[in-house]
Order: structure tokens, then sequence, then C-alpha cells
């Protein structure tokens, strides 16, 4: 490689992925095929527009990659439209609020608190900024989605859209009642399942996309693809989607990219990719268990998916700490705040776990149970 200093670089980032044990629950590991993609000649070529409706020359081939890439995503779900072209989840969030909502309108969403996304009306971000969010939680005893108090702040505020999904919660989440909430107040529906879309895609997890007006996701956590985000939606929206996202809110699409999500999309439906998921889930609900008899509290009491929340109150330790110690041992977690968190977001009194990326690395439930136990092991020794 000509530019050593980058080489070398990212030859060091290699090394570092290699001897982490990562449990950080939104990273994968992405396969030989998409980075091939990735790295393609794709990259050089300028696409503006959607297949056959281009504004520049030479789209012929590109065309084709961009077809593939969206027959491919409306098959794996069942969606009557897809869009593969946000360059990621937030961009994806931000065309359907763009296509369906003005500035102030009014959205129901989870707190990033509670396990929202930054793109679900965090004041630091421009949807916090442009529209008027109105937040649902988690139950505090159960700690899970209490429908009932959502369908009350849905009729107190007639919310022109409401957003189902999350970035940290570890149970299952009923788009279909979502669906009854939006329908009794005339919202639309809109399923972010950026984290679960991997467990969707084989039928691990509730797919929204029969429930819900649009589906957003990212293509780099469980689906194991590309950095990046699509759309789904019904027909009746594809006209608004396809222009919020060009010319609304994007340029150019990265054609590599929707090369590799393609490929992504193909992939999600091979056996072995089935058997991946279910072992994503079979060594978090390992680790959360090996832990929970190790006194650490997990939030809900347990996972239905690829990730979990522990709860470092009761060990006197916060989430930043519990994150740099456990960096220290070569394990990495991100510090994440839990239900009712006092603490800022930088600090955090707890840490999400996640297994996407330790799966595709081979872990079985028998390793997930021994590196739940060594995380025990650290953070009870490091207890101030
Ligand atoms: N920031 C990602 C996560 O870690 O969940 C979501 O985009």
């Amino acid at each position: 490689m000509y530019d050593k200093e980058l080489y070398s670089l990212i030859s060091q980032e290699n090394d570092r992925q290699k001897r982490a044990i990562n449990l950080i629950a939104s990273e994968n590991i992405a396969p030989y095929e998409v980075r091939r993609a990735l790295s393609s000649v794709l990259t050089n070529k300028y696409a503006e527009g959607y297949p056959g409706k281009r504004y520049y020359a030479g789209c012929e081939v590109i065309d084709r990659i961009e077809q593939v890439a969206i027959d491919r995503a409306k098959q794996l779900f069942g969606a009557e439209h897809a869009n593969v072209q946000p360059h990621s989840g937030t961009q994806a969030n931000m065309a359907v609020y763009q296509a369906m909502l003005k500035p102030g309108d009014t959205i129901l969403a989870m707190h990033m608190l509670s396990g929202g996304h930054l793109s679900h009306g965090s004041p630091a971000n421009f949807s916090g900024n442009l529209y008027r969010f109105i937040f649902y939680g988690v139950d505090q005893a159960t700690e899970r989605l209490d429908y009932e108090a959502i369908e009350k702040l849905a009729l107190e505020h007639r919310p022109k859209l409401i957003v189902a999904g999350a970035s940290a919660y570890s149970r299952a989440i009923d788009f279909e009642r979502f669906a009854h909430i939006a329908q009794k107040v005339s919202a639309y529906l809109m399923a972010d399942m950026a984290h679960i879309v991997g467990l969707v895609a084989v039928g691990l997890h509730q797919n929204p996309t029969p429930y819900a007006d649009f589906v957003t996701s990212s293509t780099q956590k469980t689906l194991r693809g590309p950095r990046g985000g699509f759309i789904l939606c019904k027909k009746q929206h594809a006209c608004a989607i396809d222009k919020a996202v060009m010319p609304g809110i994007q340029g150019g699409p990265c054609m590599n990219v929707i090369a590799a999500k393609a490929i992504a999309f193909e992939l999600a439906k091979s056996p072995a990719f089935k058997k991946y998921q279910e072992r994503v889930i079979a060594n978090a609900q390992a680790m959360a268990d090996e832990l929970s008899k190790r006194g650490y509290r997990i939030v809900s009491g347990g996972t239905d998916n690829h990730l979990f929340l522990v709860d470092l109150r009761p060990q006197g330790l916060t989430g930043k700490q519990a994150e740099e110690i456990l960096q220290k041992a070569g394990i990495l977690v991100n510090r994440n705040a839990i239900p009712g968190d006092q603490l800022s977001p930088l600090v955090a009194s707890g840490i999400r776990i996640g297994t996407p990326a330790v799966t595709s690395r081979g872990m079985t439930e028998k390793q997930a149970r021994r590196i739940a136990r060594r995380i025990a092991q650290i953070l009870t020794n490091a207890r101030v």
C-alpha cells in the first residue's frame, strides 16, 4: 500500500479487533463478501436518482445493482417498497420524518434513557430540534414496555407519528400492538428495527413490516452487512420516501455500499444465518443467566434478543468505570443508562452487553458463560 501511515493504522485496527472480546451490541463483523463489495470500483460511480431515472450517464450496471438490492430487501421482509440509499439508520429515520411531517409536528417515541435512539428525539439531535417529541419509557416494576401507558400518551397528545424500536431494550417488541395504538389516534407508525433486523430476517422476532407504515434499519448490526441504512414502506408512501431520501436529505448514493447491502440481504436468507441468529440469542441468554447467578442485576430480568443491560448500582460501580475496567482486560462493552438512571449518559449506571460480534467469531454458549464469569470476576475484584 502506498500510504504507509494509513496502512499501518488499518493493520493496527485489524489486530485490535482480533484481540478484543467485542460485546458492543451494535457492532458486528462483516463477512469477506460484504467487505469486497465495499472496496470495489462501484465507489467510482455517481448515480443520483433511482434505477431508470438517473441524473448521470453510464448507470446501466448500477441500475441493475440497486434493483437487486431493492428486490432482495422487499423479499426478505415482505415489503411493498424499499429504498436502499440511506447512508445510515439515522438518515433513514430522518427521511421518514422529512417525508411525512412538518417541523413542530408531534412524535411519540421511546426516551433515550429508557433505551430509545438519538434520532428518536434527543434534544442534542436534529430530531429533537425540529419536531415536538413526547416520550414513553418502560414500566418501573417490569422494566418492559407498558402498552397501556403508551396508548394513554398517544390519546392525550395525538402524535402524527409513533416510533417503535430501541437501541437498548432486551425484550421483544409487539409491533402489532403499536399499530393498534397508532390506528386509534390516526398516527403513522414507524418501526426502527436497526438493532433486531437480523433476528427479524430469520423469523426470531416479530416482523414489523406488515404492521408499520414505515420500517427503518441500519445494516451493520445484527444483519452483518456494511455500514448503512434502508427504509421499507407501503406502496402509497413510496414516492414521498424516495423524494425525501434524494433530493431531500442526500445526494449521490454510495453504490459500493448498496451492493454490499444486497449481498447481506442474500446471505440473510441462508440456513447458516438463521443458525447464527439462534446462537446470538442463546449466547446473550447464557451470559445474562451466568451474571445473574453471580449477583448481577439484569434489567427486566433477562433478554429475548441479542443484548441485555446490567444495573451496576448494587456493585457500587458506574457504567463508565465498568467499561474502562473491562477494556483493560480486553473485553469491550459500552456504558449505558438503565431505566430511571440518575447519572448522566456519559457516566451511566449500567453497561450494555451484546453478542452479535462474538457469535460471528464462533462463540458458543459454553464460551459465553465463561466470558460472563470472567466479567463478574473482574468487576467484583474492582469494587470500590
Ligand atoms: N449507536 C448505535 C448503538 O450503539 O446502539 C445505534 O445507532
